[in-house]
């Protein structure tokens, strides 16, 4: 009985959560953790990821590219009286044996001028170009 419920659980799991294959992609001294693009009908649409530096030397995000945007930029998230505002950066930088977390409300890309809406379950193609490391591209799921 007891393993009949165990199974039962499982399965439900399965069912009720999508089964997301996390992307990680290393490159030299620069790993990329699951990276994910938010799922949008607007024109822009925000990438987030976790960069890891395993070097000694810090390195630099300088630009970005996708398939399915014309304009990108690094942007920030910072409070100024109590509002959140967003402002373009010129460079992420990645600290020598360090990381940086990407997150909403924090360092992100943003994508604009989307050729199209972008749906669940779908793929972006995205290049990041690093300082040191050069061009690193992988595929990000849209997610919501
Ligand atoms: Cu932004």
């Amino acid at each position: 009985m007891k393993k009949n419920l165990t199974l039962l659980l499982i399965v439900a799991f399965m069912i009720s959560s999508p089964v997301w294959a996390n992307v990680n992609i290393r490159q030299g001294n620069i790993e990329i953790l699951n990276p994910w693009v938010q799922a949008t009908n607007e024109k822009n649409a925000d990438l987030f990821m976790k960069i890891v530096n395993h070097g000694s030397e810090p390195d630099k995000l300088t630009s970005v590219q996708s398939n399915v945007s014309q304009l990108n930029e690094l942007h920030l998230h910072s409070e100024d009286n109590g509002k959140m505002t967003m402002h373009k950066i010129g460079f992420i930088e990645i600290p020598g044996f360090g990381n940086k977390v990407m997150v909403p409300r924090g360092h992100h890309i943003m994508l604009s001028h989307l050729s199209h809406p972008l749906r669940e379950g779908d793929n972006v193609y995205i290049t990041l170009h690093f300082e040191r490391e050069g061009d690193i591209s992988f595929l990000a799921p849209i997610r919501r």
